[in-house]
């Protein structure tokens, strides 16, 4: 294979090669393309069976009698639902339609924020795309899927080894009659930090193909730093759902910079900018029902668009605010199924449907429907007990830290791995007072991050605000907090304190004015070219070429794993993150119609070069795959 690559290879061709031609050009030793893709996902299942997976080794295993999730029922028959309208009318269209309804609208959280939330966003295409056809049909009558975007996208290349628009394809396919929803980060995208206009642009172009509402926010308020993503959205001719992010407490004369004044004018500025609908994401469960009564009117009565909130039940009262929101004439609201609700992430969907029963905000969802899918997710969820966070209670101490729900399990396991578990509540405390040091900005990803960063870096340093805020005293910043400072997030309202800024970035002067407004445009077409280059020459198309203009590294790291070990997005979740032992049987359908029957036969001892056999029966063929032994 060795020789055969040499000859193919378009260096040697031109014969401009030297010997230190083959020690750089390690494509040469690219035989895993030969590999067909049954061997690949063998190799995969043999290595995780000998050496268990990375992410769940040292975590809470499933129990030991679990099954494979039992998919919902659905018929062929597929009613009409508000992606036909859509379809259509287009997205006044459907905002109108959204005024006109006296019913309360909901949108399903559970395959986005549901799972970031609780299982800091492990689940598997292969279980959200097992539900989908039973939404399709029994669940028509639902605003919106909330599917893809936020921390989906990264986390599906990064620790799930599979392809984010692959997701969207499968789940828009099954669910042609309802409206999928993402979560855009503006001009950061689905990443943490502001890319080039063109790129935002060239991703909403793409996304477009399989989503129908985006949710856009900015993680600083800004609305001059939405307007690209806006008009994308708009150009597209999907529903632009313009979002304010709701940071303190309208109803608190203490926390005066986010009153109701303040929101009530992002609001218009939205509308003005194009939304269809106003977002109204409490992404940290803030909002406490009062306020909700207050805030929910007001935006009713000044603007004119309808109003969709979003909320997290970290504190256990979320469900009192959707229903206070929702007799001030919220329009629509977010919701988890059962299974996936409550805690860090959105209030029950089932309950929410009940509560209003009867009532003249009826949600006319049918409640049978929902128990069943519900029972669905409550197999799935069982099987990722590896990342489940254990907040075991709610906890009021969400109205101090201020946390998005999204980012809650993660900085625990962050401040895990800096060994500063059993001083979490400092480490609350610390996130408190970071935000104020920062002039108390909105917290919400990539912000909340920066936050973040800077509460681990100073419980572990042993640093007070006062310490951090001395100017004669030396602090070594997070980048993450020098580049806020920079401006390259863009700005808060008011800006970032002086005092802060000067020191942070040592007298260098901030940029103030767009970060998009400065960064050059990328060449698209020569980054496809150089991308396919670097990976052999394979075609990038413009999934591809969009999710490595996103996370570089992330994609192509993905890339050269998917080389090695092929479709295993179509091995069950189970097999996934624990391997097989000797008798199990599993099977693997990698294109429709063509399945895998995997046997695991057999696994035999390590030997002298630090190898195991593992021996496979293959669609009733014997094969023999080896894999080091890593443990
Ligand atoms: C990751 O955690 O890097 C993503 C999941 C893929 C991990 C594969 S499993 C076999 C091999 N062994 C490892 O430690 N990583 C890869
Ligand atoms: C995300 O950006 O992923 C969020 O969920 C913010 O709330
Ligand atoms: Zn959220």
């Amino acid at each position: 294979a060795f020789v055969e690559n040499l000859l193919k290879h378009p260096t040697f061709l031109s014969n401009e090669y030297t010997t230190k031609f083959i020690d750089e050009s390690t494509d040469l030793f690219n035989f895993a393309k030969r590999r067909d893709r049954g061997t690949k996902v063998l190799t995969y299942i043999a290595d995780i069976s000998v050496n268990g997976h990375p992410e769940t080794t040292d975590r809470p295993a499933p129990a030991a009698d679990l099954k494979l999730p039992k998919a919902p029922e659905h018929s062929v028959d597929i009613p009409a639902g508000t992606r036909n309208l859509l379809e259509a009318e287009g997205p006044k269209a459907v905002a109108d339609w959204m005024l006109a309804q006296q019913k309360l609208l909901l949108t399903d959280t559970t395959m986005r924020d549901g799972h970031q939330s609780l299982l800091a966003t492990r689940m598997r295409s292969i279980d959200m795309v097992r539900a989908a056809p039973s939404y399709a049909s029994n669940l028509p009558e639902l605003f919106s899927v909330e599917c893809w975007g936020g921390a989906t996208f990264d986390v599906a290349y990064r620790f799930l080894q599979e392809c984010p628009w692959q997701r969207l394809r499968d789940l828009r396919e099954r669910m042609p009659n309802l409206m999928t929803q993402m979560l855009l980060r503006a001009s950061n995208g689905v990443g943490y930090t502001n890319y080039p206009d063109n790129v935002v642009q060239s991703f909403v172009a793409e996304a477009a193909k399989g989503i129908d509402v985006f949710r856009v926010f900015d993680s600083l308020n800004w609305v001059e730093n939405m307007r690209v993503a806006m008009d994308a959205v708009n150009e597209a001719g999907k529903i632009c759902e313009g979002t304010i992010c709701y940071t303190g407490d309208i109803l608190d004369p203490n926390r005066s910079k986010y009153d109701l004044q303040y929101y009530v004018n992002m609001g218009k500025e939205l509308e003005a900018a194009g939304a269809h609908v106003l977002g109204l994401k409490d992404m940290a469960g803030l909002l406490k029902p009062a306020s909700a009564r207050v805030l929910v009117k007001a935006l009713k009565e000044e603007l004119s668009i309808p109003v969709h909130f979003h909320t997290h039940d970290t504190s256990g009262i979320a469900g009192a605010t959707i229903l206070a929101a929702a007799d001030a004439g919220v329009d629509a609201v977010d919701a988890a199924m059962d299974a996936f609700s409550g805690g860090t992430s959105q209030p029950c969907l089932g309950s929410i449907v009940e509560a209003l029963a009867n009532t003249d905000r009826d949600t006319g969802i049918d409640i049978a429907r929902v128990r069943e899918i519900s029972n669905y997710w409550e197999q799935v969820r069982a099987q990722y007990t590896a990342f489940e966070s254990g907040l075991a209670a709610p906890a009021s101490e969400v109205y101090l830290h201020e946390m998005p729900g999204g980012q809650f399990t993660n900085l625990k396991a962050q401040a895990r791995s800096l060994g500063l578990e059993d001083r979490w509540h400092e480490v609350a405390q610390m996130y408190a007072d970071a935000n104020q040091m920062f002039g108390d900005i909105v917290k919400v990803t990539p912000s909340s991050k920066v936050v973040g960063d800077m509460a681990l870096m100073m419980v572990s340093q042993g640093l007070s605000r006062a310490d951090v805020e001395d100017p004669a005293k030396d602090v070594a910043f997070p980048d993450s907090v020098v580049d806020m400072m920079r401006g390259n997030l863009g700005q808060p309202p008011g800006g970032f304190p002086e005092g802060i800024v000067a020191k942070a970035l040592k007298g260098e002067a901030p940029n103030t004015d767009r970060p998009g407004a400065h960064l050059a445009p990328v060449d698209l077409e020569e980054t496809r070219a150089k991308l396919s280059a670097d990976l052999g020459g394979i075609e990038i198309d413009d999934e591809d070429l969009n999710g490595y203009l996103m996370y570089p590294k992330v994609f192509m790291d993905y890339m050269q794993r998917h080389d090695q070990y092929g479709p295993v997005r179509t091995l069950p979740t189970q097999t996934f993150f624990y391997g097989m032992e000797p008798g199990d049987e599993i099977t693997a359908e990698i294109d429709p119609g063509k399945t895998l029957e995997i046997r695991l036969q057999a696994i035999g001892e390590t030997d002298e070069n630090g190898e195991v056999k593992v021996f496979f029966e293959l669609n009733g063929q014997p094969r023999v795959i080896r894999v080091p032994n890593r443990l």
